[in-house]
């Protein structure tokens, strides 16, 4: 249907969803996390689609993240049940993609930061461009890094998970493939032809167009990032920061001491617990925690800060 916010059809041997909301870089409401489980699960079983492809319409996002302008309308309104049945929906979308018995593939063009790297980076193939921007920002808004990231950013190379949950940092596509968030890179301008030659062929199409890696951007910082985010404490962490005494280290800081200071501790106590935890468990305990972080006042003053007014001038409390 045009004009819907997803487009879910089928292509040749594929099922192609797209994300069609542009002008809200195609956040996710609960409609559209809706539409996106329905087709996944009127696609498990037939047997002429042999995979599924994900994109974001527009040119700027493959998805922005979920609709937490909503949530936060419902937090202040005192609607803890509708707050639920959101995450609820949202978690449950992203253990069925994770469990999903075809492959799905994830064509990343642009922003893809929280709940749009919940609904790309479980999936088996996640080809991003040189335009692909990756990040889990919710320390920004006193959230925490959510939708099953708990389970993920504990598992990529070192400490970088624990480095990119608490400070929010931005990855671009190269970066984000050599982290292991991406599979392939491929350049934005390849991706018409990858669409059609997975719907005509399938999805071993996908390696003939990836490319190689230019340089990890992060590599001069990987052995800083190891030795301060594997610290046993957030304290440790800011100490072993201040140690460092490079410019790397003191815009890191100064960039850890804008997030809500609460959410920077849940977000590190729920990565380290979620070393140990399956994805199924993750998404459980991230459930749990959104019951009482989307509660405590820093989480509807985030959002005011950093999605509603955009005076990026959160005030913490405690600060
Ligand atoms: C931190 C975040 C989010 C954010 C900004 C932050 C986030 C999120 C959005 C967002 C973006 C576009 C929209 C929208 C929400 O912004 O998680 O409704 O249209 O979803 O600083 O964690």
């Amino acid at each position: 249907m045009t004009g819907s916010s997803v487009v879910a059809r089928r292509d040749g041997r594929i099922g192609h969803i797209l994300l069609n909301r542009p002008k809200a870089l195609n956040a996710l409401d609960l409609d559209m996390i809706r539409a996106i489980h329905a087709a996944l699960d009127g696609w498990r079983d037939a047997p002429s689609v042999h995979a599924v492809v994900i994109e974001g319409a527009g040119g700027r996002a493959f998805s922005a993240g979920a609709d937490i302008r909503a949530i936060r309308g419902l937090v202040l309104a005192g609607e803890a049940a509708a707050v639920e049945t959101f995450f609820a929906e949202e978690y449950a979308l992203n253990a069925t993609i994770a469990a999903y018995p075809k492959p799905y593939v994830a064509l990343i063009d642009g922003i893809c930061m929280g709940g749009g790297i919940g609904i790309s980076v479980h999936g088996r193939l996640r080809v991003t461009s040189e335009a692909g921007l990756f990040a889990m920002p919710e320390t920004a808004i006193a959230l925490f890094p959510d939708v099953g990231t708990t389970f993920l950013l504990p598992r990529l190379p070192g400490e970088l998970g624990m480095f990119m949950g608490l400070t929010g940092a931005r990855m671009a596509g190269a970066d984000a493939a050599h982290a292991g968030i991406a599979t392939h890179f491929v350049p934005r301008a390849d991706f018409a032809a990858l669409r059609a030659d997975i719907a005509r062929d399938g999805v071993a199409a996908v390696a003939g167009y990836a490319r190689p890696l230019p340089e990890f951007s992060l590599a001069p910082h990987r052995a800083a990032i190891n030795r301060c985010f594997g610290a046993a404490s957030v304290a440790e962490i800011f100490s072993r920061l201040e140690a460092e005494g490079t410019a790397w280290a003191s815009e890191t800081l100064a960039g850890l001491r804008t997030m809500s200071p609460s959410a920077v501790l849940w977000s590190f106590d729920a990565l380290r617990r979620g070393a140990g935890l399956s994805l199924r468990e993750a998404l459980a305990a991230e459930l749990e925690l959104t019951r009482h972080v989307t509660r405590h006042p820093d989480f509807a003053e985030g959002v005011r800060a950093m999605v509603v007014d955009k005076d990026r001038q959160p005030r913490w409390v405690p600060a």
